[in-house]
């Protein structure tokens, strides 16, 4: 007899009811996160996932893969139009894996591989210290330039020439500015280097043609699925056909087992909806709302790395204002305003107090919010940061939040059950 989740297991059910409350009533600022829409939440929560298809579709080590075969196949054919990838990889099931399939595609262990340095913007799986990637391979890292807050591809193009990496990685997850992938392209040739863009951050717009396409610059291309691309929480991986068997091998068996098949299935609806006209006006409004942000920010006295923002997220030096990024980030959680702490390039602080926050518009952007609403938000942050530790501030502002909140619901079908 079916039973819903509130009776069998009540503990579960009311914290994802609470977690439910907290998406509605909070203004959404991490831009690696974002809200799907309830075909891939659908998708997600299928009878999928009582699948099991290790293999590729046609060649399974299960029988009855007939429809997730389709299902696969579907992402794939998908990610290809909507990319303009020469082979899709749709098994990974979040961007590390897709980093780790890639790296065990074209190296071993020992190698070198070039990436970008978290601390200046990069990512864990390109090659810090306390990751696989650092632990597996030999890594030098490039960064900003101190003076432009902008990725040195000078220092990058002399790291690359004096180690011969075997692999350059490029893509991040805390930078503000157009990524150069022709350029990076061309340093990877010059020195005989196979290159890779974790496009994670930007996918969407790349998608949407408003950032240069890493196509055909890059050998191998790597995404989640979650951030601008609002799809399920997964990854992806693309690359030119030369690649595609040492990568596929890589996947399965090299690193995964059975992929999930109901994510894919919610990989597939993402893609779909990424290739309806809709979704390029999605993300036009993205970086409409992150310049309309950045810019309002500033005018709050406030600094921001590189001076403002060509994407979908801005990096705020709170430090300047001599706040923390973790007491930024705690004061600004009670004013129902959500952000992560975040280092800045050059930062003095240890990475769990941090100089900055980093602030994105995905998520706000898909509940409708457009540039009054980011004009109001840098205005509420602004006041956050002049009284951090003030109470009657965060009570003040939680107010306005949830006014703002309140007019622009999530999931507007669904609201009444979860409030
Ligand atoms: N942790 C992700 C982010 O927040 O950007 C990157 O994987």
């Amino acid at each position: 007899m079916y039973q819903p989740l509130s009776v069998v297991d009540p503990e579960v059910a009311d914290a994802i009811s609470r977690e439910t409350r907290r998406q509605h009533e909070t203004l959404e600022l991490i831009a690696s996160e974002n809200f799907v829409s309830e075909a891939v939440l659908e998708a997600a929560g299928s009878v999928l996932t009582n699948k099991y298809a290790e293999g590729y579709p046609g060649r399974r080590y299960y029988g009855g893969c007939e429809f997730v075969d389709r299902v696969e196949s579907l992402t794939q054919e998908r990610a290809k139009k909507l990319f303009g990838a020469e082979h899709v990889n749709a098994q990974p099931h979040s961007g590390t894996q897709a980093n780790i399939a890639v790296y065990m595609a074209v190296c071993k262990p020992g190698d070198t591989i070039l990436g970008m340095s978290l601390a200046h913007g990069g990512h864990l799986t390109h090659g810090h210290p306390l990751n696989f990637s650092g632990k597996m391979f030999h890594v030098e890292s490039y960064g900003v330039s101190p003076e432009t807050e902008r990725i040195d591809y000078g220092e990058m193009a002399r790291l690359a020439e004096q180690h011969k990496p075997r692999l350059i990685v490029c893509g991040a997850s805390a930078y503000p500015r157009t990524i150069d992938f022709p350029r990076i392209g061309e340093i990877a040739r010059s020195v005989g280097a196979v290159s890779m863009a974790d496009i994670a951050h930007i996918a969407g717009l790349i998608a949407a043609g408003l950032h240069p396409s890493p196509f055909p610059h890059m050998d191998f291309v790597t995404t989640t699925t979650h951030k601008t691309l609002r799809g399920p929480r997964a990854g992806l991986i693309m690359c030119k056909e030369a690649f595609a068997k040492d990568l596929d091998r890589a996947v399965f068996p090299g690193t995964q087992g059975g992929p999930l098949a109901h994510i894919i299935a919610a990989k597939a609806v993402c893609l779909k909806q990424a290739l309806h006209p809709d979704f390029a006006q999605y993300q036009r409004q993205i970086v409409e709302n992150a310049r309309t942000l950045a810019s309002t920010l500033l005018s709050e006295g406030l600094r921001l790395v590189s001076g403002g923002t060509d994407n979908h997220l801005m990096l705020v030096d709170v430090f300047s204002r001599g706040v923390t990024g973790k007491e930024a980030e705690q004061a600004l959680e009670k004013a129902n305003i959500t952000v992560n702490k975040n280092a800045i390039p050059f930062d003095k602080n240890p990475p769990m107090v941090a100089s900055g926050i980093r602030v994105g518009t995905p998520a706000v952007t898909s509940r409708d919010m457009k540039e009054p609403e980011m004009e109001l938000i840098g205005r509420f942050i602004g006041r956050v940061l002049q009284a951090p530790a003030d109470a009657d501030t965060h009570r003040e502002v939680r107010q306005s939040v949830l006014d703002l909140t309140r007019r622009f619901p999530l999931y507007a079908g669904r609201r009444a059950a979860a409030v």
